[in-house]
């Protein structure tokens, strides 16, 4: 396999109020790679609809299709494993070096999957709750918002731990350089200030580390241009940066409009 792929690699995604995250995982990641790729964006009111349900029968997205290996994945913890293993695995001396986001070494590629696993399931279903509970289930039940923003708590001071004990010069999850295992936490804790309803600031207090981490990662041009497809997607659908329809001006307003949808369904 080349290192770039000739054809386009297709990205299905769907554009999303709180928080909407796992599409541009993806993004951030082909971009870093510098891969061919294509954005098909679609209305979230079709996201269980044909002919998205052709690609993923689950109808979440992301989900790609790369014709150059004629294979179509949704997952996308799925996704990373197969655009690292293919593209950047260095088995050829093309375009992109092989395992600049990667390691070769066994151990280090278990530990990368370890983390990538981690966010799949430790960090994204229960940021998504977290943000469904807050701002977009009908009625407010505090219990549910108080357990997944303290399950966030936690998994932000779980990282903290291990990043704290890196060397001062390489605070990476794993082996001293950034890897896609890193990368794949960049979009949830990207909208942590309106999942937690805090100022940027509060959002990090006790996890300094990790802000610093974060923060390295969205000053990095693939990140930069992955949110400039974002907000020119946003803009042609109709939407605010945040996910709000344009012409409504705060998020409680948005939820009383879902709150009076759901309510006459
Ligand atoms: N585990 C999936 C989660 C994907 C997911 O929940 N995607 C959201 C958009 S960020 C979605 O498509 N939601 C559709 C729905 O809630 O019906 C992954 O990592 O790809």
């Amino acid at each position: 396999m080349a290192s770039n792929p000739p054809k386009p690699i297709r990205v299905w995604l769907t554009l999303f109020a709180a928080p909407g995250p796992n599409p541009w995982k993806v993004v951030f990641l082909l971009e870093e790679l510098g891969l061919n790729y294509e954005v098909k964006s679609f209305k979230f009111d079709d996201v269980k609809k044909k002919p998205f349900t052709d690609v993923n029968p689950n109808g979440r997205t992301p989900a790609i299709e790369d014709p150059n290996t004629d294979l179509t994945l949704w997952e996308s913890g799925a996704i990373f494993q197969y655009l690292i293993e293919t593209y950047d695995s260095g088995r050829d001396s093309g375009a992109v070096p092989g395992h600049r986001l990667s390691y070769v070494r066994f151990r280090e590629r278990q530990l990368c999957n370890q983390w990538l696993h981690f966010q799949t399931s430790g960090q994204g279903p229960y940021y998504g709750q977290c943000g469904w509970f807050t701002h977009l289930h009908p009625e407010k039940y505090q219990p549910a918002i108080d357990r997944y923003a303290n399950e966030i708590r936690r998994v932000l001071g779980v990282l903290e731990g291990v990043l704290a004990e890196r060397p001062a010069d390489a605070q990476w999850l794993v082996g001293g350089k950034m890897t896609f295992a890193d990368m794949a936490f960049v979009p949830y804790n990207f909208r942590l200030s309106e999942i937690l309803q805090q100022p940027w600031d509060e959002v990090w207090e006790g996890v300094p580390h990790v802000r610093a981490w974060h923060e390295r990662m969205v000053a990095l041009p693939s990140w930069k241009r992955s949110m400039a497809i974002r907000a020119r997607l946003m803009d042609e659908q109709g939407l605010q940066w945040n996910g709000v329809p344009k012409g409504i001006e705060t998020f409680t307003e948005y939820e009383q409009q879902i709150a009076a949808k759901d309510k006459k369904a």
